[in-house]
């Protein structure tokens, strides 16, 4: 049976700090690294307790993602690999709340109880964890460890320094039998991408010169950077240059760098200036979960210099239409058809494929699935977990966020049927079983996503360029208001309308309703203490103004 005493025991070296309401979040907990201890003991405790109740591996990673050096956080994984499940945030929030040890202890046999885990001889959970490269991680990741091992019968496994998406990985396929290591993960996607060039269409058609161009990816003094030295030494074909590694002179974690930097700045990191103009850029978050792409033009005589940022809206359209592509020519000599919302295969029957997005996808994104590719799009709210959940209802889900997250999601009775159809022999079908071995299915993966932005990119023959060009965004323009209590707006699930006050929305639609092709919403952050605005328009100045008219309604 459970050792309560030894329980305490172990809780008590790590007192709660007073006066701070931890919240899990969108995505995890996420503070200052010196108030976290406690919380990351509990979360430990919870990820052991998580593990017993699915009797299957769970996960626990040590990160603050993009946010400054000094914050750090932690997250759970569930035994698929994804986010955990929503139902337990309120665990996790009661456990970090709770005062003192004795609190904790009562906290905890409360959810023994409520979620019936039972714990014996043949109880066994097991927690892998990991963390980034921040400097407050290792201890954090003790911590974590104690909490793990102070529930009877699991075992904490440490796995070093390890993308967010690595150890989401790792869960899944330990889970799976799969050997749950980080060589394992390197040869899965290396092998999947060679299998992908080896199945591109004509070998001949060279690409077109920037595509053949190499990569200058910004690792954004992070954990991400060193992964990608290491996979590229299995990748002969693919050529690319890491800067912004973490290295001396190079600069600090997420400082001026990284992915959320670049979207949200639409700007050089640090270490990128007008010399690479027309190279082909990508950037990584601090946990290698988020990747946007980039190039700069620089200015002629007829035309201003641009800086050219491609999003998770245009990475996500750029693997809708690979994924469409492949399943029309999987079906092409049964019929042709523009609109494969759902396409009739011979034998499975229609197969659904979905892009999710959230209200913040650029209007002229959404246009493009819809209109160009003939696909369906719903909207969710604003988290991965949201839109994985609403991916994972179709055979073939694609989800992204603005700002980079995003991957692409299989239906494993698709799969299986697709394995079965092998004797086609028609390379759409080995294509896309690739590419889900390749993209990591279990959570937005940086790596996996540049490796197939990179494959989509040669099957076509485009340059940064001609993928930027399939679409033109829509200017837009984001505000954040401080409020005295943001939860004070509520918003429908697509956070397109809010609901409460109703006066607001009234006053929303009024000023949307003043410009031409405009679009507005606003929502309380999930991880700040703020309301974010977001208009859309036909020009900047009138987005602008929209934003500005729209944040004056929430003051
Ligand atoms: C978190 C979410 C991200 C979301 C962001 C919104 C995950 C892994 N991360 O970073 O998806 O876009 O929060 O922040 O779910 P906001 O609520 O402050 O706008
Ligand atoms: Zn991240």
């Amino acid at each position: 049976e459970w050792d309560w005493e030894g329980f305490r025991h172990a809780a008590a070296a790590f007192p709660k700090p007073s006066g701070i309401d931890f919240s899990y979040g969108t995505a995890g907990f996420r503070l200052d690294a010196s108030l976290l201890a406690s919380t990351v003991f509990r979360a430990g405790v919870l990820a052991a307790l998580r593990s017993l109740s699915m009797k299957s591996a769970t996960g626990l990673v040590i990160t603050a993602s993009h946010n400054p050096a000094s914050d750090n956080g932690v997250k759970l994984v569930d035994p698929g690999g994804g986010m955990l499940a929503m139902r337990w945030e309120p665990h996790a929030n009661a456990m970090a709340n709770a005062s003192d040890e004795h609190a904790l202890t009562e906290v905890v046999r409360k959810i023994i109880k409520e979620e019936s885990i039972a714990f014996g001889d043949e109880s066994c959970g097991k927690v892998l964890l990991a963390r980034d490269t921040r400097p407050s991680g290792q201890i954090l990741l003790a911590a974590a460890s104690q909490g793990v091992a102070a529930v009877a019968g699991v075992a904490p496994v440490d796995m070093g320094i390890l993308t967010t998406p690595q150890l989401h990985w790792m869960v899944c396929a330990l889970n799976k039998d799969q050997p749950a290591t980080e060589v394992n993960y390197y040869s899965h996607l290396s092998q999947a991408f060679r299998t992908l060039e080896q199945l591109r269409p004509d070998k001949s058609v060279r690409r077109s010169s920037l595509a053949s161009e190499s990569i200058i990816i910004d690792g954004a003094n992070g954990v991400g950077a060193l992964k990608l030295l290491q996979l590229q030494e299995l990748l002969e074909n693919l050529q690319f240059e890491v800067r912004n590694c973490g290295r001396a002179g190079e600069g600090g974690l997420n400082d001026g760098v990284g992915a959320d930097f670049v979207q949200k700045e639409k700007a050089f990191p640090r270490n990128f200036d007008k010399s690479d103009a027309l190279k082909k850029c990508a950037s990584i978050d601090g946990d290698a979960d988020r990747l946007v792409y980039f190039y700069f033009i620089s200015s002629t005589i007829s035309s201003p210099s641009t800086f050219n940022l491609l999003d998770g809206d245009k990475i996500s359209a750029l693997f809708a239409r690979f994924i469409r592509n492949q399943l029309q020519s999987l079906v092409e000599d049964v019929e042709e058809k523009p609109i494969i919302t759902t396409t009739l295969v011979a034998g499975y029957g229609d197969v659904r494929v979905g892009v999710v997005q959230t209200a913040y996808a650029n209007g002229a994104s959404t246009k493009y699935l819809q209109q160009e590719l003939g696909l369906e799009v719903s909207l969710t709210s604003t988290g991965v977990k949201y839109l994985h959940e609403k991916a994972s209802e179709y055979d073939i889900g694609i989800y992204f966020e603005a700002n980079g997250h995003g991957t692409i999601l299989f239906r494993e009775e698709f799969l299986a049927f697709l394995r079965t159809k092998h004797m086609w022999g028609k390379p759409s079908i080995h294509r896309l079983l690739a590419v889900s071995e390749m993209i990591n299915q279990a959570v937005g993966d940086a790596l996996s996503g540049i490796l197939m932005v990179e494959i989509v990119l040669m099957y076509l023959g485009w340059s940064i360029q001609d993928w930027n060009d399939i679409y033109a965004d829509l200017p837009s323009k984001q505000l954040k208001v401080k409020v005295a209590n943001r939860a004070a707006i509520r918003t429908t699930a697509s956070e397109t309308k809010v609901v409460y006050p109703s006066e607001l929305q009234k006053a929303i639609d009024t000023e949307v309703g003043k410009y031409d092709g405009g679009r507005s919403f606003v929502r309380p952050s999930g991880t700040e203490d703020i309301v974010r605005i977001y208009a859309e328009a036909t020009t900047q100045s009138t987005a602008d103004a929209l934003a500005q008219a729209v944040a004056f309604h929430v003051y």
